[in-house]
């Protein structure tokens, strides 16, 4: 007899109890998490052959210039949930302002912020992309969330995660009962559990930064870097540079192997380039849930008190003793 594999909706449902923030709105919710991610992931497999590589003319809310799959996984995420009935709000990389559903529309009690496709760099040349989503609740049945409501801080977050398309297509996400890991299996379209209770190792040998940017780099950042180049075997250096240009496929090599990603404030944009509400916050959830430790090179990720909806920070995150090392020197303690 076959063993039955352990698919995204049954783990959910045998361990309801310890999903606190659990319900069946919950496990819909990431079940339709997890449709997006084969829609796109069916497309990425053909991106070369159907019209939907290059950009589409337009610059988003960042002021980047929005790909046609930036577009498409927007589009997805939205379509998708609002006809769930498990949202009343939306909110995206790729649009200025959040979408609530139509009060003729199914509600749900969840608000999900989400960058719909991490990495638009990759798109053209078949690197890895991915998706972030973070998920807060919403208790007030009388009126929909103002977009003030959806602006709140990483540890007010009831679910966070990620989609990766990577040579599997995976769905990450922690309930803050450890991080469990579902690899799609393209021949049934299930997710499977692949990954249970993911532990990121306290200390890597890998670190992930655009070093490109190393002269726009604070002095401390500079000689944290720097000092990952030393050849010293007692502890493990010379790390390895590992950068994708993908920061959920840095953060998931992480996340299993142990290390650290930087992209830190320059002296141009101090706040860095990452957002805070549907990159930093919810890939901190994860990476604290495994262990693992997210900064802004001086305080906690997801204690940073938000102000605006796309509001970007600095972000330092993964193996708790590299993060601790380079906040040390950040902070010009080494
Ligand atoms: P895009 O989605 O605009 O390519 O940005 C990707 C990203 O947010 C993150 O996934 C990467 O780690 C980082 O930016 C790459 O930024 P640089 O190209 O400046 O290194």
């Amino acid at each position: 007899m076959r063993e039955f594999p352990l698919t995204l909706n049954r783990f959910i449902t045998q361990n309801q109890a310890s999903h606190q923030a659990a319900t069946e709105e919950f496990s819909g919710l990431l079940t339709q998490i997890g449709l997006v991610g084969k829609l796109i992931s069916e497309d990425l497999r053909r991106a070369g052959l159907i019209n939907i590589l290059g950009t589409t003319g337009d610059t988003n809310v960042q002021g980047e210039t929005v790909k046609k799959l930036d577009a498409i996984a927007n589009d997805d995420f939205v379509k998708v949930f609002q006809h769930s009935g498990y949202v009343c709000a939306l909110a995206s990389e790729e649009m200025e302002k959040p979408i609530s559903m139509p009060g003729n529309w199914p509600q749900g009690k969840y608000m999900l912020l989400f960058d719909p496709l991490d990495g638009s760099s990759n798109t053209d040349n078949n690197m890895p992309l991915g998706a972030i989503f973070s998920v807060l609740k919403y208790d007030r049945a009388d009126r929909l969330p103002t977009e003030g409501e959806m602006i709140r801080r990483g540890t007010e977050q009831v679910a966070a995660g990620y989609l990766l398309y990577g040579s599997s297509t995976m769905l990450v996400y922690t309930v803050g009962q450890g991080v469990y890991g579902f690899t799609l299996e393209p021949g049934i379209g299930e997710y499977l559990l692949s990954h249970a209770q993911v532990r990121i190792p306290d200390k890597g040998k890998v670190y992930a930064a655009n070093e490109g940017n190393y002269n726009k780099w604070s002095e401390g950042t500079r000689k944290y870097v720097d000092s990952l180049k030393v050849s010293d075997k007692a502890t493990g250096r010379p790390y390895s540079a590992r950068y994708s240009g993908c920061l959920v496929a840095d953060v998931h090599r992480l996340l299993l192997g142990g290390g650290i990603y930087l992209y830190p404030g320059e002296t141009d944009k101090p706040e860095g380039k990452l957002r805070l509400l549907y990159e930093a916050n919810p890939l901190a959830f994860v990476v604290e849930q495994a262990g693992g430790k997210a900064s802004t090179g001086t305080s906690r990720i997801m204690e940073v008190e938000p102000k605006k909806l796309h509001q970007r920070v600095p972000l330092i995150i993964g193996s708790r003793s590299d993060v601790e090392q380079a906040e040390a020197y950040i902070q010009g303690n080494a």
